[in-house]
């Protein structure tokens, strides 16, 4: 799972990747060019939890890729901004399976806005813009060509260019209106469809607005505000101090709670962060516990048992025989997997079942 970091150059998309990070990319050099990438664990206190029933020797967290990417070029007439990126940028934007969109809402006199003043609505506004135009670019062509081709191949290949096209021009009109892809709603077959062109208006997104350190407590006005006027699907709004958090991140903990305490702070927005852009790629986690290991796993929400098993190891999947299942609330609630089957809690389910967030499973499988 991957989560590309846009935004407009100098948003604080770099702060933003240190702070997710705990990494030290350089920051501050205005239009930055390089591709910073790295691997986030995602909180989940229930490992902590099953780890005091099972004391395993180790304790896997889910882990989340973030990859932070320079502002693309603005788009004009004759060129779409967000094509010229660098290849193996552009690469990894189209990749990613969500964007975190970070924006700049903080003022600074010592390092103005290059528009003169801080809107976040408008930077938001100006970025959509351009993936935009880079979807409706993109639209365009394929219509094109497959207009200009005429009819050719076996009737079956005849049917699935004219189903592409009946959705590609619902898309090119969409995005024309000002639409992104992920408004559309999108049935399956439609999303199959347009699934190799990897629309970069279709991703789910996060927007991040960067405050101001003395603008925290304004920071729930904001939020509102901008997610008022910012109705999509599959789409929300939160802010942090991106300059906050990386330096509570860089301080020993109980230093950061006397930092936190006197900037009138109870929580670090960072796990939520983590927490919200997890949810967002509709991802939820099973569990795995044992004496080896106690683990956390990314899955889709609605994948199913022996989808589960394959996420741990294709063979699992193959030879899927059943899953035992307990919800993690009823096992540390009765203690342990012998408490929970005495109790009727521990369920014996098949291939088909649905995976819930929390499930701890143990996959029988033959060889
Ligand atoms: N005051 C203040 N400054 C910030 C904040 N976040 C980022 N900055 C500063 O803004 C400048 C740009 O931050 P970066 O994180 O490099 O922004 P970026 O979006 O990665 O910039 P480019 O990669 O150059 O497009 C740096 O000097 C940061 O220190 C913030 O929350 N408050
Ligand atoms: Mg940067």
């Amino acid at each position: 799972m991957q989560i590309a970091i846009v935004g407009l150059a100098g948003s604080g998309k770099t702060t933003v990747f240190n702070t997710l990070t705990r990494g030290h990319a350089e920051t501050g050099g205005y239009g930055g060019v390089t591709l910073n990438v790295g691997v986030v664990k995602v909180p989940d206190e229930r490992l902590g939890r099953l780890a005091e029933i099972f004391k395993p020797k180790k304790i896997v967290q889910a882990d989340v890729t973030y990859v932070d990417l320079p502002a693309p070029p603005a788009s004009s007439e004759d060129r779409v901004g967000t094509e010229e990126l660098p290849a193996d940028h552009l690469a990894r934007l189209r990749d990613s399976d969500a964007l975190l969109h970070v924006v700049r809402a903080f003022d600074d006199p010592s390092n103005p806005h290059p528009a003169g003043t801080v809107d976040a609505a408008r930077d938001l506004e100006e970025l959509d813009l351009e993936f935009t135009l880079a979807d409706l670019a993109m639209a365009e062509r394929r219509l094109e060509r497959l207009t200009g081709s005429g009819r050719h191949g076996s009737p079956a290949e005849r049917e699935a260019a004219e189903r592409e096209e009946v959705v590609l021009q619902a898309i090119h009109d969409g995005l024309e209106a000002g639409r992104p892809i992920r408004d559309l709603g999108l049935d399956d077959d439609a999303s199959k469809a347009i699934r190799g062109f990897r629309f970069l208006t279709e991703k789910p997104v996060l927007v991040l607005l960067n405050v101001g350190e003395g603008d925290l407590a304004d920071e729930r006005a904001l939020i509102d505000r901008v997610a008022a006027g910012y109705g999509h699907q599959h789409a929300m709004v939160d802010a942090l101090s991106a300059k906050i958090e990386m330096e509570l991140g860089e301080l020993e903990p109980d230093e950061a709670a006397a930092f936190m305490e006197e900037l009138g702070i109870t929580e670090s927005s960072l796990d939520r962060v983590i927490a919200l852009s997890y949810r967002l790629l509709g991802l939820v986690s099973f569990l795995t516990a044992g004496p080896d290991e106690v683990r956390a796993w990314p899955i889709a929400d609605g994948s199913t048992a022996v989808d589960a098993a394959g996420v741990i190891h294709t063979d699992l999947a193959r030879g899927f025989i059943r899953a035992e299942t307990v919800a993690y609330e009823d096992l540390v609630r009765l203690g342990s997997m012998g408490e929970a089957k005495k109790a009727g809690r521990l369920r014996s389910e098949g291939k088909t079942y649905r995976v819930k967030d929390g499930d701890v499973l143990e996959i029988l499988f033959s060889r």
